[in-house]
């Protein structure tokens, strides 16, 4: 038997005949088994031809450009001693259905993104590995993706002739993915999945808008305060038959004042603020090591207010010293100065509980979520008349919706149903606020 075998292409599937686009080898190298010797590519996909054995290329019979099929001859090689015993022509075929079976065996083994050690941990990606062998990338760059667990197949386009991914894209990914969850992986270990990236021009026609500034922020903000505290949601409902009649016989002389309207909001807070005042730990904050409980002796009421370019949260300070009427008032100011962009960091710091009220949009509930290092966030929704029982008839009753979303950490889930209904109470009777 010869130690000098030829390399031919196996069976590519359907296809007849594949453009050989990258040749990775020349005479004198000395190749492993399983190396790649050139890149072979169809309108869809592009694949690699492993070397059947270890030892040095003769010859190499192709070159960029040609088109090949099955049987094509692409090298000559002479074995090394090891294969050459190992290898027979009849094992060819054998041997070569087992390379293809341990790449792929390979591949899909690779199914989690890891970093280089040196790297902080990040969140594990899952993904789908087997799609890779469709990306158009050059071995060295297959191989260099596959050292890090990158799956090709999650870079849409390559910056290469015809999208093909060089080895920058590859680096630009992992630090794209990396970058991405730092954010969300200073409590992690937690092995989130990513979302997919999706191309979604496949699908029909997109257009691109970046966020507006507001909105990465409230994003970040947002995505790790959901991925950080543990929350629960209690749901309560509050009868403001009686409060609705004072307040719209208030407004009647508020508007014949020529002054501002007072909402149900007003009242809201005030109810808050005296619930927190029977139940202290709505008005806390968990110590960094979450060893500690920060009480504050100060009540600063976050109020969610709703701009042209998104959520802003900004803070009445020490609420508590301020009447309905003072309440209404820096409610407008804030919520003025908000929807002109005109808030300052400081009118948004210091908040020790948030209240969000879509009410005047509508909808029966809601789950908000707690702005941290807050430990709770009322939910208002917008009041309706139901009929409820008064264990002898239905009253019509005006009902108001409240959510409590609160950090379960800090508050129990019997504190949490305490809190919302002391707040319901309130509301049902707000002379009791004056107590
Ligand atoms: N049920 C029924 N009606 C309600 C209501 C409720 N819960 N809350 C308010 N209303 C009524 C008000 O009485 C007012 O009625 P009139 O026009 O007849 O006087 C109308 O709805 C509009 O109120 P408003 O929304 O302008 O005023 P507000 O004081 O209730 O709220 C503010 C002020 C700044 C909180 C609000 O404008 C806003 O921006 N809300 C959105 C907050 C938001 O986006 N939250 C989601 C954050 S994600 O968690």
């Amino acid at each position: 038997m010869s130690d000098i075998i030829e390399l031919k292409v196996p069976d590519i599937g359907n296809v007849t005949e594949v453009e050989v686009i990258e040749v990775s080898v020349q005479p004198g190298d000395v190749v492993e088994l399983e190396q790649s010797l050139l890149v072979m590519e169809t309108d869809k996909a592009s694949m690699e031809l492993p070397s059947i054995a270890a030892g040095t290329i003769q010859a190499v019979s192709v070159k960029v450009g040609d088109k090949v099929s099955e049987g094509t001859v692409v090298a000559t090689l002479l074995m090394s001693a090891v294969d050459a015993n190992e290898v027979s022509d009849d094992s060819l075929k054998t041997k070569e259905a087992e390379t293809n079976k341990k790449e792929e065996v390979i591949e899909k083994s690779q199914t989690i993104l890891t970093v280089p050690k040196h790297e902080p941990p990040i969140v594990a990606v899952e993904t789908v590995v087997n799609h890779s062998n469709t990306a158009h990338a050059a071995p060295g760059v297959r191989h260099f993706a596959r050292e890090l667990g990158v799956d090709l197949s999650l870079i849409t386009s390559g910056s290469g002739r015809k999208g093909r991914i060089l080895k920058n894209d590859v680096k630009s990914f992992v630090k794209q993915t990396l970058s991405t969850k730092k954010a969300v992986s200073n409590n992690i270990g937690s092995g989130i999945p990513a979302l997919p990236v999706i191309d979604f021009t496949q699908f029909g026609a997109t257009e691109e808008k970046p966020l507006t500034k507001i909105k990465r922020l409230t994003g970040k903000h947002l995505s790790c305060n959901w991925l950080n505290l543990p929350m629960v949601t209690q749901h309560e409902e509050a009868d403001i038959t009686e409060m609705e009649t004072f307040r719209k016989a208030l407004n009647i002389e508020q508007v014949a004042a020529q002054k501002i309207k007072v909402t149900p909001l007003a009242f809201i807070i005030k109810a808050v603020l005296a619930a927190m005042k029977i139940y202290p730990q709505f008005n806390s904050s968990l110590s960094s090591d979450g060893q500690r409980l920060i009480y504050k002796k100060y009540f600063n009421i976050g109020i969610a207010v709703d701009t042209p370019n998104g959520l802003v949260v900004p803070v009445i300070k020490a609420a508590d010293q301020q009447s309905i009427l003072e309440l209404v008032d820096s409610m407008r100011t804030l919520s003025a100065k908000a929807r002109e962009g005109k808030l300052l960091a400081r009118d948004m710091q210091g908040g020790c509980f948030t209240i969000s009220s879509l009410g005047g949009i509508g909808g029966t509930g809601f789950t908000p979520i707690v702005n941290a290092p807050e430990v709770a966030i009322l939910g208002v929704a917008k009041a309706a008349m139901k009929p409820i029982w008064n264990g002898k008839d239905f009253d019509p009753k005006l009902m108001l919706p409240l959510d409590l979303t609160y950090d379960h950490r800090v508050i129990d889930g019997a504190d949490g149903a305490r809190f919302v209904v002391t707040i319901a109470k309130y509301l049902q009777d707000v002379r009791r606020l004056l107590l």
